[in-house]
Parts: C-alpha cells; structure tokens; sequence
C-alpha cells in the first residue's frame, strides 16, 4: 500500500497523515510537488483523473481516491481507536460533522484560494471580487462553529477526538496560512484548536 501525497500546505494529504498517526501506523508515501505539476502528469492521472492528491494505491493496483473514502479503508483495516464512531448514531453525528465542516469552512476557503489568491492566478481564471466575498463567508461560518463550541466540549463530538476534528484543523491550518483568520475572535474555537493542535499527530 503506498499513499500518494504532497506536502504541507496540501490539506487533503495531512488529513490521511494525521489520521494514520492516530491510528498509530506509518503509511509509505511518494511526495508529488505539487508546484512542479507532478499530479498533472500522465502516470498519476492514471491513478487518479482528476489529477489530485491524495491518492491511495493498493498492492492490487487499486487507486482509492477522495480523502474521507481512504481514511474509511483505513479505519476498516485498523478499527481502533474508531474516528467514524462505533455505534449507528455515532457514525451519523460524525459524518454530519465532516460534512459541515466541508461545506461551511472548507467551500469558502477554496474558493478563496482559487479566485483570489495570488498563487493560483496562473492556473484558473480568477473572480477576485467573488474570491473576496469568501473572507466574510468563512468568517460568519467560524462565528457559527464558535457558538457550538462554546458548550464546553473538547472535540467537535463531545469528548472523543474523530475524522471531524481532523477535517476542522486541516482545513482552519490551511486557511490560515493563505491569509485568512478563522481564529481569531472566536474563544472557544481558539481552545478547541489549540487542544487538536497539541496532539502529537497535528505536527504530521
Ligand atoms: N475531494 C478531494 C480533494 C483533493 C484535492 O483537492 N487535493 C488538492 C491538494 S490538497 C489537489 O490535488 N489539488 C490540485 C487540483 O485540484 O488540481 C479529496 O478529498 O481528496
């Protein structure tokens, strides 16, 4: 099995890395550079047509593409500790999570970085008044996600830390390193991200 990746800032990569890390097992990983344009090459677009990264590649040559869909493959080899929840109601919960997770903060913030920043104005053209607009979308989606965690949880679903808080952190990291600000002003967001950030698998 080897996992091909790219390394940070590259978001959807940390999320199978982190989550491997919590899982507690090293996955062999080829780095493409995503600069050079190595996912655009004709030998991973045999792995993945879309030319993405992360791509999971099975000793059969099966090619398991999408973030959620290789951390699931992941999860059925090695149940514990369990980040999709081990009862009906919790997988439910946690995929409601990752879902508005991916919706609210991650949509805002693509579209942010590819119609209004500067590293991507090479690649697509670029709406910059509607990659703008994304700042204050992000902003009222982390005012949101500050009030529900203002209940005092730890992690997104109660105490347990699951593929929901690593879709959160991967996507704020990212956010925040192309020139958003999804922390600040928002406390309880602050603790909670502080907490996630902490844990030895976040440095992955
Ligand atoms: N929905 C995909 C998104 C993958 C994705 O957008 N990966 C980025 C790197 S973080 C990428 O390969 N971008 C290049 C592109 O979309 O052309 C997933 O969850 O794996």
């Amino acid at each position: 099995m080897k996992l091909y990746s790219a390394n940070m800032p590259a978001p959807n990569p940390r999320r199978v890395r982190i989550f491997a890390a919590e899982k507690g097992i090293v996955l062999p990983e080829t780095m493409l550079s995503l600069v050079d344009r190595e996912h655009k090459a004709a030998d991973h677009l045999r792995r993945n047509s879309l030319g993405q990264v992360p791509v999971l590649e099975l000793d059969d040559g099966t090619t398991i593409c999408e973030t959620i869909a290789i951390c699931r493959y992941i999860e059925e080899l090695h149940p514990d500790p369990p980040l999709f929840g081990s009862s009906a109601t919790e997988r439910a919960v946690i995929d409601m999570w990752t879902r508005r997770i991916d919706i609210q903060l991650g949509e805002p913030t693509k579209m942010f970085w590819r119609h209004a920043h500067p590293a991507t104005a090479a690649l697509i053209e670029q709406h910059k008044v509607f990659g703008e607009s994304n700042r204050s979308v992000l902003t009222r989606a982390m005012q949101w996600l500050d009030t529900e965690l203002a209940d005092g949880r730890t992690f997104l679903i109660g105490d347990r830390f699951t593929i929901a808080d690593i879709a959160a952190l991967t996507v704020i990291d990212f956010a925040t390193l192309i020139g958003l600000d999804p922390v600040a002003d928002n406390p309880a967001v602050t603790a909670w991200h502080a907490r996630v950030s902490s844990r030895p698998s976040a440095s992955s």
